[in-house]
């Protein structure tokens, strides 16, 4: 009764509202430094040499490589996929001959659009100096492909149920094809959003060179080419530690976090790859949203829980 009163006096009205807005503030000033306190850090082991497993079990690599943020080449982890066996470049010019690829040209931001039949055409014909690459071409819209992928054991799809418009406009690739053809690579990098990754050769052979999270510095924004490094421009380049593998058929490579790579084809070769969210580095991939976009980056943790709540969000434009 009382409370009603004060709500029906301007005064009182004005009294609560003021109390209301100095305690919500102080419950965000206080959640704020506990948020702060409990900032997530990159975890990452050095290593001299990537280490080839197989054999590993789920809980294994969770343990021994995910969990610390160590590289790993687990050797036989392609093995029972049906992409393995199926997919060549034979497959690529029957079934999908007049998809639309992106196409992107070696390290460079510039990407067209290009058949995947005309890509096969050009890489038989191509000029020594072209280097043209079909890379992070997303398929989750196309069936014909879509149907036979599955993601070996260790890297589930955590993109189950989301928006596919969510995915390709927040670039959080969830099954990406590489076709190309000897030499060619997408530049020097770490992937987006503080995510780890995953890479597997279906057919050819790929080189990658990695670098702990905390060389950054030496790498001008990832300008350097570390197979052919200018060191007249990029002096500092000259004191990293690469560390490097070869990746053949049926082996994937797990990428962790915040870990900077470059990687080649060796051969005309053919992979899919994928960011990688977990149990893991979750929380440090929605650390790293929210300092790009706080409102967006709190409401992706729910988005990740709840798909539903990402139709709905995308629906009304909320993000
Ligand atoms: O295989 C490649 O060319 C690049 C793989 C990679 O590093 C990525 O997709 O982020
Ligand atoms: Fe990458």
């Amino acid at each position: 009764m009382q409370l009603l009163y004060y709500f029906s006096n301007p005064l009182g009205f004005s009294l609560i509202a003021i109390t209301l807005f100095f305690v919500t503030g102080l419950v965000i000033y206080v959640l704020k430094i506990l948020w702060q306190k409990n900032k997530c850090q990159l975890l990452w082991t050095p290593i001299d040499s990537v280490e080839y497993r197989s054999n590993l079990s789920y809980d294994e690599f969770i343990l021994e490589y995910a969990s610390v943020g160590k590289p790993v080449i687990i050797a036989d982890a392609m093995k029972d996929l049906k992409i393995s066996t199926k997919w060549n470049f034979d497959f690529f010019r029957s079934e999908c001959g007049s998809i639309e690829a992106i196409v992107k040209e070696n390290s460079s931001e510039i990407h067209s659009f290009m058949t995947v039949a005309d890509y096969l055409d050009y890489i038989t014909t191509r000029e020594s100096n072209q280097y043209l690459y079909i890379a992070d071409w997303n398929i989750c819209n196309y069936p014909q492909l879509f149907n036979d992928y599955k993601a070996p054991v260790y890297f589930p799809d955590w993109s189950k149920g989301l928006p596919n418009k969510f995915i390709e406009k927040y670039q959080f690739p969830n099954a990406n094809i590489f076709i190309g053809h000897k030499d060619t690579s997408i530049g020097f990098h770490k992937d987006q959003y503080n995510a780890s990754a995953w890479i597997g050769v279906i057919c050819g052979c790929k080189q990658i060179v990695l670098f702990t999270p905390d060389q950054e510095e030496l790498f001008y924004k990832g300008k350097v080419d570390v197979f052919n490094p200018d060191l007249e421009k990029f002096p500092l380049y000259a004191k990293a530690n690469p560390v490097e593998a070869i990746l053949r058929p049926g082996e994937a490579m797990y990428i962790p976090s915040g870990w900077w790579h470059q990687v080649k084809n060796l051969e005309d070769t053919i992979a899919i790859g994928s960011l990688l969210i977990n149990r893991c580095n979750s929380e440090l991939v929605f650390q790293t949203l929210r300092e790009l976009s706080p409102i967006k980056g709190r409401l992706f943790p729910l988005i990740f829980k709840f798909p539903w709540l990402g139709k709905l969000f995308f629906s009304i434009g909320l993000i």
